[in-house]
């Protein structure tokens, strides 16, 4: 590194990513610290997994009125959501808007790739590459990446042959996709997938929906907010705020102190049924017991599987897809809109790749192994014009992973996580000096309605670099000591749940081939995790080194 241009134009903080995480970084670093912070976005707008992700049915599963920041009143009172989930359009509006209102753009550079990002430790500092093979230099990387930015196209052998279209609903086309008229093959049912079929089903000719493994789903019940809703989130705006900030999840709501198991069958069954009718993640927070009891889980298993038993028509279809392998929420949960009752309609087929493998595509369609009426194994082609790929992310650690990030000498950030990932509270790798992650592994993110760990980690991330300014340190790093401390507590708040007994769950990496087997996220809570977070912090950042 060439130390006369690193002196020259190096900046403070240098943040990837312009979605919800660096936007507030790029906030709270330039506009209220005073700091030299710049973004660099591979999108050309801001809006991170919100930009990519334009797909069908693309609408987030957490409310709108705790979907947004709270670090500002006026933006909190100036800015209407129409519904009470924010569709994908009206998400990227939000954040377009407070890009403008907090004149952020003029310190992001869009189109910007990152390729590199290497320590120097002449400088104890970072050089960030981009695409371009422009360099840019930073006393402080920050990873505002998002945890589902990296698409997951399966390895499906032929899928080269294929004459039709096919699309990831990660990297979704801006301008859309027409399904009039068209044989749509749709393949997984995450919760991506489960948004995505009732509305592609709306205009397609026909959608053969190939399903790997079933799923609960809760309906959203979404619907446009009145005029009185919408002033009541308002007037209630500070209480919302607290508690989104005091409670395990960050939702508008707490999880119920009563226990599933401790409930009488008739009780338990009127609550479940009052949970369903309100619709959402909130079905969830029924009972505390949910996902620390099998025997507790199965009670709310039971009912939803009865429910989708009784919204398909067709006892077959309703049979596979009341047919789910896994806890209630042990995988992320998803809610939706007409989605099981889109199977009753003619033009929809479900394809149960349990009975049926996949096989492999072919120039027509799909093609999977089915019987013949004797028995004889035979292969069945699906003709199809358009392949949806809903097959989900290399999740919060591939995105990270891509962008060749080397610490202490050259050490690669794949090499430091060959056995999956390690940090300190889920912030910082031991090697990695001055490299913070807003909502990497080890945190509660994706756990949690985003906006709220997203604050509490820049938030946290802003206070920790203007301590170290005010104290004049140069240098934050996180010794192995405490990494192994924190990989023992985020697994052993793992293995106090159902979380990590799933199968094909992307919280464990285990919907990729290779990826290391671990339970990611800090499954202890928000709350906790922010009160761990603020003790350390008191205790001047005990656990991290600083020279
Ligand atoms: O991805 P997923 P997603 N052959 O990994 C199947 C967030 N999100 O995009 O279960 C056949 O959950 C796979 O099958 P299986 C949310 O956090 C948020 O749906 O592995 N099938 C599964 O059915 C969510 O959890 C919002 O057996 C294959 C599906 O593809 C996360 O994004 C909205 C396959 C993938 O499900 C990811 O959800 C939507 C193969 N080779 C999503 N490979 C919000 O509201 C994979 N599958 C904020």
């Amino acid at each position: 590194m060439n130390s006369q241009e690193t002196a020259s134009n190096r900046l403070d903080a240098l943040i990837i990513g312009a979605g919800f995480s660096g936007l507030y970084q790029l906030h709270c670093l330039r506009d209220k610290q005073g700091l030299n912070a710049r973004v660099l976005e591979a999108g050309e707008g801001v809006g991170g997994t919100w930009y990519w992700n334009r797909y069908p049915g693309a609408r987030c599963d957490s409310e709108s009125h705790v979907y947004c920041y709270t670090f500002s009143k006026e933006l909190t009172e100036d800015w209407n959501w129409s519904e009470r989930y924010p569709g994908a359009a009206e998400i990227v509006s939000y954040l377009n808007h407070v890009a403008d209102r907090f004149d952020l753009r003029r310190s992001i550079d869009f189109g910007s790739r990152v390729v590199s990002a290497q320590f120097s430790e002449s400088d104890n500092g970072w050089c960030v590459e981009d695409h371009t093979g422009q360099r840019h230099y930073a006393q402080f990387l920050i990873t505002a990446v998002g945890c589902l930015s990296s698409a997951n196209v399966p390895d499906i052998e032929g899928l080269g042959d294929f004459a039709g279209a096919w699309y990831h609903t990660g990297q979704w086309p801006h301008e859309g996709v027409d399904f009039a008229g068209k044989r749509v093959g749709q393949i997984g049912t995450g919760s991506t997938g489960i948004q995505a079929a009732p509305v592609i089903a709306s205009t397609a000719k026909h959608l053969s929906v190939f399903q790997r493994t079933a799923n609960y789903s809760v309906p959203a019940r979404n619907h446009v907010l009145t005029p009185d809703q919408r002033s009541d989130h308002k007037r209630d705006a500070d209480a919302i705020r607290q508690l989104t900030r005091s409670n395990s999840n960050g939702h508008g709501w707490r999880i119920s102190d009563r226990r599933a198991l401790d409930t009488r069958d008739a009780e338990r069954q009127a609550i479940y049924e009052k949970a369903w009718t309100t619709g959402g993640l909130k079905f969830r927070s029924a009972f505390s017991d949910l996902l620390s009891s099998k025997q507790a889980n199965d009670t709310a298993a039971a009912f939803i599987q009865g429910k989708i038993r009784n919204l398909v028509k067709d006892p077959v279809t309703a049979a596979s897809l009341a047919d789910i392998d896994h806890p209630y929420a042990a995988k992320r949960p998803p809610i939706d809109t007409q989605y099981f009752e889109t199977f009753n309609q003619d033009n929809v087929t479900l394809v149960d790749l349990r009975k049926t493998p996949l096989l492999r595509v072919s120039e027509n369609g799909l093609v999977c192994r089915a019987s013949n009426s004797e028995g004889h194994a035979v292969e069945q082609e699906y003709n199809l014009d358009i392949l949806v790929f809903a097959t989900g992310y290399d999740a919060i650690t591939g995105t990270l992973l891509r962008l060749d990030i080397r610490g202490r000498h050259g050490v690669t950030l794949k090499q430091a996580w060959s056995s999956g990932p390690r940090n300190h509270l889920g912030l910082q790798v031991a090697q990695f000096p001055n490299l913070f992650m807003i909502t990497g592994p080890g945190s509660p993110s994706v756990l949690t309605n985003m906006p709220a760990a997203i604050e509490q980690h820049v938030e946290w991330i802003s206070n920790c670099i203007a301590y170290m300014k005010h104290h004049n340190y140069t240098l934050i790093e996180s010794p192995e000591t405490s990494v192994d401390s924190w990989v023992n507590q985020t697994n052993a708040e793992a293995n106090k749940t159902l979380l990590p007994t799933v199968k094909h769950s992307w919280y464990l990496g285990a919907n990729i081939p290779g990826k290391p087997r671990m339970f990611m996220p800090y499954a202890g809570g928000l709350d906790r995790y922010r009160d761990i977070c603020n003790q350390v912090a008191i205790e001047n950042y005990q656990g991290f080194e600083f020279s």
